[in-house]
């Protein structure tokens, strides 16, 4: 009886070594297999995606200053522009060709109209006829 328990311990403590060694291999393969991973995140980062291509055509002119900014825009057809004024006191964005047409706007409020038809689009604002812009719209 006393040398099968011993016979039993010896298994156990060879099965104990072979687990240790076992352990020790895969923790030396996944540190090879993580430094071939970053290997592959440092390609990944040179297929970032163009800043170009979104289809949400949108800009934003600030009104501030007694000034548009940018006072000349060129955009694709399609696109809405969103006049926004931060300035303190209340402008309002006129189409010289009666195209669009906004109300006063306090400061931190928005006008926009979408740009359809190629052209361009010379605009001031009614209270200070000084202050004028343009909107290029390209095919
Ligand atoms: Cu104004």
């Amino acid at each position: 009886m006393r040398r099968i328990t011993t016979s039993q311990f010896v298994d156990f403590t060879w099965s104990a070594v072979a687990l240790v060694v076992i352990v020790a291999a895969m923790t030396i393969g996944g540190a090879s297999a993580s430094s071939g991973s970053e290997h592959g995140g440092a390609s990944g980062m040179v297929q970032a995606p163009s800043a170009d291509t979104s289809p949400d055509l949108a800009v934003e002119v600030k009104i501030d200053n007694f000034a548009f900014t940018p006072g000349v825009i060129t955009v694709k057809s399609g696109t809405r522009v969103t006049w926004i004024n931060r300035d303190d006191i209340p402008h309002t964005v006129d189409s010289t060709q009666g195209k669009f047409k906004s109300a006063a706007m306090d400061t931190d409020d928005k006008f926009d109209f979408r740009f359809t038809e190629p052209g361009e689009y010379p605009y001031y604002c009614r209270m200070h006829p000084k202050m004028t812009g343009k909107i290029v719209v390209q095919p």
